[in-house]
């Protein structure tokens, strides 16, 4: 990869004093428990402007394919979606706002909370809590009587839901050895299939497996460091990857942490794809951001989820304002993997 030039001359990161990577000073900068308003604006591409140093590097590409199975899955048809790259900075890094229809991302969130998180499927905690715990994690009383403007995070620390922060999904991912194993696969949801696979589809990975997921949980306070995923044997599939919830800075960079990141700011909705070189490059959250209620929404929660109706039905309103109440302080993550043919051993 290239040694781009950095369009935001607004940030220092070749200060090298303390002998870190461009890479490292950034995320160590979002990551200060001080205002966001206090640090340089992460990047939202729908509003760069012509003036900004980022704007020159700028594509916007427009996606041609045609297919109404979007609507099964609450999705914008693809001829509509935005597709935001920079090419020569960060070849193959894709970033789509909101690909979600209104009140369609609900569904997904509730999955993410109530099932994806059971049973047979491993997450953070399953170490520290009884089995009989694991098979539901999610449990809708306890966050529906949250007072969200007092105590919330205290109360909230000691809850399972807030000690999650992974479940993996498929061939499950050993974060010790980092490793897949080829023996231990707890079953995708087919819905999730459709979904990954449609948007696969769209940018043209028409033989793209889903065989592995992680589904990350963040909290206010949560981060995720600079990382790079290549424990899959297939590194020409691409990474596919949905936010849900609070607004995040979303770092990527390059092969190596030398290459300074364009932080991004992701919403809920948005889809980034991983896809060429920037396949094998570093990324991290450094920060979820706690979006005022009164500003313009997170789309998560809105009252035409079909969902919801049914919900409300079956008299189970405590759940979505339970669920409303986990994502006022949350972030889901659901990112997918193609791994490959395994190895003969
Ligand atoms: O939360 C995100 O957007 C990124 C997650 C990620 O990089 C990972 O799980 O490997």
């Amino acid at each position: 990869m290239c040694a781009a030039k950095y369009p935001n001359n607004e940030i220092d990161t070749t200060d090298n004093r303390d002998n870190t990577t461009p890479f490292d000073t950034l995320f160590k900068l979002y990551k200060k428990k001080v205002l966001l308003s206090t640090l340089p604006a992460p990047i939202d591409l729908p509003s760069v402007t012509a003036d900004s140093e980022w704007s020159k590097h700028l594509k916007l590409l427009k996606l041609d394919y045609r297919d109404d199975f979007h609507h099964n899955l609450g999705l914008n048809s693809p001829l509509d979606w935005d597709c935001y790259t920079l090419p020569e900075l960060y070849p193959g890094l894709m970033y789509i706002p909101n690909i979600f229809k209104e009140g369609c991302q609900y569904p997904w969130v509730w999955r993410a909370i109530s099932a994806y998180n059971c049973l047979p499927n491993k997450c953070n905690i399953d170490a520290h809590i009884h089995r009989s715990d694991r098979k539901r994690l999610w449990n809708a009383v306890e966050w529906t009587d949250i007072n969200l403007k007092e105590g919330i995070r205290h109360k909230m620390r000691d809850n399972l839901m807030y000690q999650l922060r992974w479940t993996t999904l498929g061939y499950q991912y050993d974060w010790t050895s980092k490793v897949y194993r080829e023996k231990d696969y707890s079953p995708i949801p087919e819905e999730l299939i459709q979904l990954f696979q449609y948007i696969a589809n769209v940018f043209g990975y028409k033989a793209f497996k889903l065989e592995a997921g992680i589904i990350n949980y963040y909290h206010i306070d949560s981060t995720l460091s600079g990382h790079i995923d290549q424990s899959e044997f297939n590194l020409d599939a691409p990474l596919f990857s949905l936010s849900f919830g609070q607004p995040a800075v979303f770092l990527v960079g390059g092969a190596t942490k030398m290459t300074k990141p364009v932080p991004l700011l992701l919403h809920s909705g948005d889809l980034v794809a991983m896809t060429g070189p920037t396949r094998l490059a570093y990324h991290a959250i450094p920060r979820i951001i706690k979006q005022e209620s009164d500003t313009k929404a997170v789309t998560v929660i809105d009252d035409t989820s079909n969902l919801i109706e049914e919900l409300r039905s079956k008299e189970m309103y405590g759940e979505v304002e339970a669920v409303k109440n986990y994502m006022e302080y949350s972030r889901i993550n659901m990112n997918i993997r193609e791994v490959g043919v395994f190895p003969k051993t």
